[in-house]
């Protein structure tokens, strides 16, 4: 009995000093956000009774029975001016659920709500669920689109990883009942990294989506692509137009996927988006932005060139180095902005920065001119404009 209560004394005392760290932003920052010295929901956060048997008769060691592996790319949403995470939540077992979890000021004290989300199934259960986009659409639902995957049926015998990811759709009005619907029908292989535009569009749902070939490789497919639907409750999308492409020897020439829904400004709709180029180290996920037409969501008008946001530090390593990825943001009235991403496919963090200010990074920060010719005389050109002021 006492290996037991030595052992849940010290994991109450962890859990609960995990619980009450306070958070800090790192300044001076880079002008355009802020980042934060702690990760804001991590394996560290979820409950103690999510993972140990708390019966000491059939657990005289309190041993981890279902181990958390990673908490990692939450969709956000605000509330009643509370701050909801539905993270992805990563078991020892490799399969992931949803699990909400709240904080009053978005930047630390997230604590989970007792238990994961119940989704329900389609008639072609999931074999695994993940990377929620959580969007108030005008038509006064909460949706969550989320990627669903299963096995591949046409796999060679002994493939026991080939997938075939969907898009999964469920709705809500308050976080804790979910509405199935069906899944989201394409004429692409695979979906991933489908989010729902706000509003209607001439009178359709809009839908950015990313046509791929196969589950890893974008291949002749790729780009964040747009397509409507007349309705929610059978989405149907017949045609994907891609709006803004992979391109050659950029941070997006792999592939790129839309993060959340974008944020409506009086200069155009404020898109973030990740981008993933290939390396001898593997896959290297980084965020950009882009912002697009408010009269035509399916013009881009402004490409600051680069990555807004690259893993730094303890972010490059996780479960999938080197990968920063962003399926959840948060914009207030007052224009504060809150983005959440996660690190190395392993613990989420947020990053603060205003409406304003992303507005004035997306329209003032110069495109990519594609070549290292143009990027020379990008650089010279703002060395001899900083003349006069040094
Ligand atoms: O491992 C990095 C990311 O890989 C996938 O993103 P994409 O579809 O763009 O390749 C997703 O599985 C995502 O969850 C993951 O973070």
């Amino acid at each position: 009995m006492t290996i037991f209560n030595d052992r849940l004394k010290l994991l109450k005392e962890n859990f609960n000093l995990n619980a009450s760290k306070k958070n800090e932003a790192v300044v001076p920052g880079n002008g355009i956000f802020l980042r934060y010295k702690n990760p804001v929901l991590t394996t560290e956060h979820a409950p103690i009774s999510w993972r140990y048997d708390l019966n000491p008769e059939t657990n005289p060691y309190l041993m981890e029975r279902l181990g958390i592996n990673a908490v990692l790319n939450p969709g956000a949403i605000e509330l009643n001016g509370k701050f909801y995470l539905v993270a992805r939540v990563e078991g020892h077992d490799r399969k992931s659920f949803f699990a909400v979890a709240e904080s009053d000021n978005g930047i630390d004290g997230f604590a989970f709500w007792d238990k994961p989300c119940v989704i329900p199934e389609t008639e072609n259960p999931d074999t695994n669920v993940y990377d929620m986009r959580l969007v108030k659409h005008e038509d006064g639902y909460i949706y969550g689109l989320f990627c669903t995957e299963r096995k591949d049926p046409s796999a060679a015998p002994g493939d026991e990883s080939a997938a075939v990811a969907q898009c999964g759709i469920v709705r809500t009005k308050d976080l804790l009942n979910w509405e199935r619907l069906p899944d989201l029908k394409t004429q692409s292989a695979q979906q991933r990294n489908v989010v729902l535009h706000p509003e209607f569009i001439e009178g359709k749902y809009a839908l950015y989506t990313r046509p791929q070939d196969s589950f890893i490789e974008a291949g002749s497919g790729g780009g964040i692509g747009m397509g409507f639907t007349e309705s929610m409750d059978n989405a149907v999308v017949d045609m994907e137009y891609v709006i803004d492409p992979k391109t050659y020897h950029t941070i997006k020439e792999s592939k790129n996927g839309q993060g959340p829904a974008p944020i409506k400004t009086e200069k155009g709709w404020l898109h973030v988006a990740h981008g993933v180029r290939n390396t001898a180290a593997g896959l290297r996920y980084v965020l950009y932005c882009f912002m697009t037409s408010l009269d035509n969501p399916m013009e881009v008008t402004h490409r600051p060139s680069g990555y807004f946001l690259a893993p730094e530090g303890e972010e490059r390593v996780g479960d999938v180095s080197n990968v920063v990825f962003s399926n959840g943001l948060i914009a207030r009235d007052d224009g504060q902005v809150f983005i959440y991403y996660a690190s190395s496919d392993t613990r989420c963090h947020v990053l603060t920065t205003t409406v304003e200010q992303m507005v004035d990074y997306v329209v003032n920060t110069p495109e990519d001119p594609l070549t290292s010719a143009g990027c020379v005389s990008q650089r010279i050109e703002l060395i001899d404009k900083n003349k006069k002021f040094l």
